[in-house]
């Protein structure tokens, strides 16, 4: 299953966007509610018009919460950098960004949301000032779609777009080996175990199935 992860600046809409997208609300912590606004990493999923689904890791976008945005995008195949049509570039979006970049992530789209905010011209305006940023980055080049998260125009083109950029890929190799990266752990005092929070990855696996630690090799 291929995994994408949202980038971009504190509000700019990535939470709302998987929502509206997949029907799943990535803020799942009682204080990520209360503040409204992500702290953590988020996971969902969405179906794909193939019939296959892909994977949503929704980061936070606050410059406080840096390193949680960087634990999610280590492992994704697609990034999805989200810009505030009525704000634009920002720094965050320039920090999300030049990690991308530093981590190679090559496959992307920007959504440009709070399109039902801003007139035509200012669209314009704020497109070619994303496309003047991407450039010399990995993503150059990368389509650059208006969306609204609120009334959802946009998103069955944003939908059909995912699926074309994961298309054009090579499919990652299912190794028959599933990895469950151990890169971070939430534990909290009233749990009685740890939770792993990282996508699968290398291999297929049904739900339910029960995954153990790898045998060393000899
Ligand atoms: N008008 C409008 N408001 C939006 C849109 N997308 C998000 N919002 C609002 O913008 C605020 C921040 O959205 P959120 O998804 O939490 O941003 P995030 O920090 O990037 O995850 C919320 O109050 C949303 O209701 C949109 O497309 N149009
Ligand atoms: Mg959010």
């Amino acid at each position: 299953m291929y995994v994408i992860g949202t980038a971009g600046h504190v509000d700019h809409g990535k939470s709302t966007l998987v929502e509206k997208l997949t029907g799943i609300d990535p803020d799942r912590l009682r204080e990520e509610k209360e503040r409204g606004m992500t702290i953590d990493l988020g996971f969902a999923w969405l179906p794909l018009p193939d019939g296959n689904e892909v994977s949503i890791v929704d980061v936070p976008g606050h410059e406080r919460f840096v390193n949680n945005m960087l634990a999610g995008v280590g492992g994704i195949d697609m990034a999805l950098l989200v810009v505030a049509a009525d704000e634009s570039v920002m720094p965050q979006t320039r920090e999300h960004l030049a990690i991308l970049d530093l981590l190679q992530v090559k496959r992307g789209l920007v959504a440009v949301t709070k399109r039902d905010l801003v007139e035509d011209d200012w669209l314009d305006l704020v497109s070619v000032e994303i496309e003047d940023l991407l450039e010399g980055t990995t993503l150059e080049g990368t389509p650059v779609m208006p969306v609204s998260g609120t009334t959802g125009e946009g998103l069955p083109e944003l939908i059909a777009a995912i699926q074309q950029r994961l298309d054009e890929g090579e499919p990652r190799k299912d190794l028959g080996r599933p990895r469950l990266p151990i890169d971070r752990a939430l534990a909290s005092a009233k749990a009685r175990s740890s939770i792993y929070p990282s996508p699968a990855s290398r291999s297929a696996t049904d739900a339910g199935s029960t995954i153990g630690p790898s045998q060393p090799r000899s």
